[in-house]
């Protein structure tokens, strides 16, 4: 075996956007997914939740947190995934509903945690529709339960994280030093109707659409000059966001001369730099990869699988593949994660 195949033998492999659900928010989605709507949510649960479920191999993946899932892992290599609830999670919920859902499912996840010591970690949810509760409970997780994160799927009822009802959710999770992951949904109301068709409403494209434009909001707002030191995370290679920046930058300072926007202390280029990291999930290109190293450093780049959503065997090619130093490949594969997600 040469050097380089060794290296990678030992190369720990943390993969950083990996889903599961417990039955109860499984139950509530399948109530949603049975239900008139036009939320660009209901297709993808219908698929997954409706009876007779169609793709219930996802279904069954996203409920095991035991031998299916550790049983991929082992045979891909992969040593910890960052577990966190899937997409829409929460927050299509009632607030008193979506409150006491985060709880278990964060309980479940600790508990999950602590039946595989060393092979998991993870990202709790939080109900944005109650902001004073939700920044109770992610004091909760972390303190009293030690996740290492949380994740939000992008917008609350067609509402941002920008807006200041949430600012409790934003200054709790700068105040614990725990980095939120902003995970895609369908879009909402507003974004909604061109990604109607082809099927354009979820990963192929809708995803990035509604998760690049909160990313967006949350830079342009100047939310990030009242919170410094908060970070994020996107998944799907940034989202794209940072494939704009020197776009950002100019336009986001005519902006401003227009009084169309804040006067930031920073560019949008620098907030990148400093509140975000980006992660691999979902889009296995070495040149996007390449691109995403040399824009933001190979310090804020993660990788990851988005198990079970993507198979896991060409998430784990891809990077023993990729074209990069020894050195970048052990930021992307473990370090940053385990800097940013605190995991040991
Ligand atoms: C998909 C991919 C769905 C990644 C996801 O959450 C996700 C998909 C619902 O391919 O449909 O996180
Ligand atoms: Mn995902």
């Amino acid at each position: 075996m040469s050097d380089h195949a060794d290296q990678h033998e030992t190369l720990r492999r943390i993969a950083t956007e990996e889903a599961f659900v417990i039955p109860e928010v499984a139950a509530a989605h399948k109530v949603i997914a049975e239900a008139p709507g036009t939320s660009l949510d209901i297709p993808l649960l219908r698929a997954i939740y409706a009876s007779p479920p169609g793709r219930s191999v996802f279904l069954d993946r996203l409920l095991d947190l035991d031998e299916l899932r550790i049983a991929d892992m082992d045979a891909n290599g992969v040593d910890v995934e960052l577990l966190s609830l899937t997409a829409p999670g929460v927050q299509m919920f009632d607030a008193d509903t979506a409150t006491g859902l985060a709880t278990l499912a964060n309980d479940r996840l600790a508990e999950a945690i602590a039946r595989h010591p060393g092979r998991y970690a993870g990202l709790a949810s939080f109900a944005p529709q109650s902001p004073r509760r939700a920044a109770e409970e992610m004091r909760r997780a972390i303190e009293d339960l030690g996740l290492h994160g949380f994740v939000v799927n992008s917008h609350t009822n067609d509402e941002y994280l920008d807006h200041p009802k949430y600012w409790p959710v934003l200054e709790a999770a700068e105040a614990l030093g725990a980095c939120i992951y902003i995970h895609p949904r369908g879009a909402s109301a507003g974004l909604a109707d061109p990604l109607r068709d082809y099927g354009l409403w979820a990963a192929m494209w809708g995803y990035g659409i509604e998760t690049s434009t909160h990313a967006v909001r949350l830079i342009a707002s100047g939310v990030l000059d009242r919170f410094p030191r908060l970070q994020l995370c996107l998944g799907h290679m940034g989202e794209a966001v940072h494939f704009w920046a020197w776009r950002l930058d100019f336009m986001q300072r005519r902006n401003a001369d227009l009084g169309w926007g804040p006067r930031l202390e920073l560019r949008p280029s620098e907030y990148l730099q400093r509140n975000f990291v980006i992660t691999t999930s979902g889009l296995e290109s070495h040149l996007a990869l390449d691109f995403s190293i040399k824009a933001l450093g190979a310090e804020r780049v993660l990788w990851a699988i988005d198990y079970p959503y993507q198979p896991t065997a060409p998430a784990v090619a891809f990077l023993d593949s990729a074209p990069i130093s020894d050195e970048e490949r052990a930021l992307v594969s473990h370090r940053n994660a385990e800097r940013v997600f605190h995991i040991a």
